[in-house]
């Protein structure tokens, strides 16, 4: 029994802490996907699938007004295929707008989104208190308390 509750922690605490990385496809002219949600914690990276790119959410390459992203962020450019142009850890909730800020590319439709989720959507089972498979458990943030 004791192995058992053993399990039931690690497989819960796994569960809270899950974080996932994605890729996004970045070509001429295409973000793919365009638009991506995901969950606080969680990492993006950009693949260059071919031609000279980067991934801009500073500055609108087509009004030329800032994004005001909750963060801003602004690669280099890269043209080497395969290669990751920018990888990115999002930590702050809230939607980012980017482009590809080379030539005419985000006018010819290179632009893309990035959903952040706060973390009372991404983790709702943070909002758990009470029994799990008859253990007495309480989530307090990123800790699961198992009374046992
Ligand atoms: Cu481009």
């Amino acid at each position: 029994m004791k192995i058992f509750k053993t399990f039931i922690t690690l497989l819960v605490c796994f569960t809270l802490n899950a974080q996932t990385t994605y890729t996004i496809n970045s070509g001429s002219y295409y973000y793919t996907p365009d638009t991506l949600t995901i969950n606080i914690g969680d990492s993006v990276i950009w693949i260059n699938d071919g031609g000279y790119h980067d991934v801009n959410g500073n500055i609108n390459s087509i009004t030329g007004q800032p994004f005001n992203n909750p963060v801003t962020f602004d690669s280099p450019a890269t043209s080497t295929v395969g290669a990751v142009i920018f990888a990115y850890k999002f930590s702050v909730p809230g939607t980012y707008n980017y482009d590809c800020s080379v030539g005419s590319h985000a006018s010819a439709g290179m632009v893309g989104t990035v959903i952040v989720n706060p973390p009372s959507t991404s983790n709702p089972s943070l909002a758990l208190k009470g029994r799990l498979l008859g253990l007495q458990m309480d989530i307090v943030g990123q800790m699961v308390k198992l009374y046992i």
